[in-house]
């Protein structure tokens, strides 16, 4: 079902001439009312009526993160606190968060576009949906709850943590509609079938899940474990949460909902504009929304984007997948390595669960990588050669898709941290005194 027919299915022309509409507006608005832009600007010898053209926004000086924490906490907002009725934060693992501001209007435009990616998901108003994902300051929860609300499916704020409970009640309750970072699905299939369950068990139909990364492997994977059809979402919490894109049922890229949010591939390092269906950066400005508008805002996700209809008959953009962010990416001996690639990697063998952790360290100045990975059968643990060759197999395909050496550890079943919200695979150590 589309669920904005108007918005989502109109021509290309049609959506640019909007887009441009939207653009001069909110440009003209974030120089009146947001400090940072109007001293941008001038320095930079701009005015808001530079804008004639889409193409124009490159005149515009990128926002970044530095921007938000310079102003922490409400230094970009746009409006009077009373207009101000909702207030996030992002999970930043370093210094303080970065916060995001809501009025009236962007939480009703958040849950239209929220609505919007479930209904391409399949979900409908007959759905149940079991939201795990941590209610709080995260946009996870509360951004898909009140999509799930608009669109009329009945949510069960369940939360995320306390798994075996979550599984009693996704059984009991008869979830249709499961919404989980693909790490803890992936965890609930496991203590599912741990618990003596089987799929049949469950009513589960469909998977939202987002706010990291998934192979296509290990994706089909969770869908196995737990007899669903999981279409990946994509958004960041400064430019509102969940629901900047996200796929249809046919899973040929996320539509972006345009009328909402600009979206820009650059080059990370130049800047420069990248041609459709390049990959680059993504870059973003918003549209429509009041309390914290950002022009340009650099992602650091990397992604391209085309703007061919998709079958689904919907007309707008589509980005692919999240390939990594640019500050992931892993330089390793000089090589580009996104820990995504060792994840598709991992998954091919079926002796293996689907749980790694990746350690680089620096000794006597050489990078290295170590990949850990736990087995899935604990029959293997006692028997050497049959490890041995498997770890030889691992470490000789990483190295065809790398191009680097890896040092290959098994561990035991079970022995590798299970995550509730987003995983934290990748541990680099390079920096940290020996
Ligand atoms: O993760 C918002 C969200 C919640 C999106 C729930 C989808 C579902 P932040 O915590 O600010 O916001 O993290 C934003 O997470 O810049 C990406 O690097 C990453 N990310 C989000 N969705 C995806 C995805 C939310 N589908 C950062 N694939 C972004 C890959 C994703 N990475």
């Amino acid at each position: 079902m589309i669920y904005n027919k108007e918005m989502e299915t109109m021509s290309r022309a049609d959506m640019e001439a909007l887009q441009l509409e939207r653009l001069k507006y909110i440009v003209r608005y974030c120089y009146d009312h947001v400090k940072l832009y109007h001293d941008r600007f001038d320095e930079n010898g701009i005015s808001p009526d530079k804008i004639k053209t889409l193409s124009d926004i490159q005149y515009i000086p990128p926002t970044t993160k530095d921007d938000m924490r310079d102003h922490y906490p409400f230094g970009l907002f746009a409006v009077p606190r009373k207009e101000v009725v909702r207030i996030h934060a992002s999970s930043g693992t370093t210094g303080k968060p970065t916060v995001v501001g809501y009025t009236k209007n962007d939480l009703s435009m958040w849950s239209e576009n929220m609505a919007r990616l479930i209904a391409a998901a399949g979900v409908t108003e007959e759905d149940i949906a079991q939201i795990c994902f941590g209610y709080g300051l995260f946009t996870g929860a509360l951004g898909l709850h009140y999509g799930l609300e608009r669109l009329g499916a009945a949510v069960v704020p369940s939360s995320s943590g306390n798994s075996e409970k979550q599984i009693m009640l996704m059984k009991d309750f008869g979830t249709t509609t499961l919404i989980a970072t693909p790490t803890y699905a992936l965890y609930l299939g496991e203590l599912a079938k741990e618990l003596g369950y089987t799929r049949e068990d469950f009513r589960l139909r469909i998977g939202l899940f987002g706010s990291e990364g998934c192979t296509t492997e290990l994706r089909a994977k969770i869908e196995e474990n737990l007899g669903l059809f999981a279409t990946d979402n994509y958004g960041m919490s400064e430019l509102m949460g969940p629901g900047v894109s996200g796929e249809c049922h046919l899973r040929c890229g996320l539509h972006i909902n345009e009328d909402h949010f600009l979206a820009e591939i650059v080059d990370p390092q130049t800047l420069e504009a990248k041609g459709e269906g390049e990959t680059g950066e993504l870059v973003v400005t918003t549209l429509t929304k009041e309390c914290l508008p950002l022009l340009r805002y650099r992602t650091r996700d990397l992604t391209r984007i085309v703007k061919t209809p998709c079958e689904c008959g919907r007309t707008t953009a589509r980005m692919d997948k999240v390939m990594g962010r640019s500050d992931d990416m892993l330089k390793i001996k000089g090589v580009n390595v996104f820990p995504s690639q060792i994840e598709s990697v991992l998954m091919a063998f079926k002796e293996m669960s689907s749980h790694y952790m990746l350690y680089v360290r620096r000794e006597n100045f050489t990078d290295n990588l170590e990949v850990q990975v736990e087995l899935s059968d604990a029959s293997l643990v006692d028997r050497y050669k049959a490890l041995e060759n498997l770890r030889s197999s691992i470490r000789a395909k990483l190295k065809t898709v790398l191009g680097i050496d890896a040092k290959v550890t098994l561990v035991q079943p079970k022995t590798i941290e299970r995550f509730a919200g987003k995983a934290k695979r990748v541990v680099d150590l390079r920096n940290e005194k020996a």
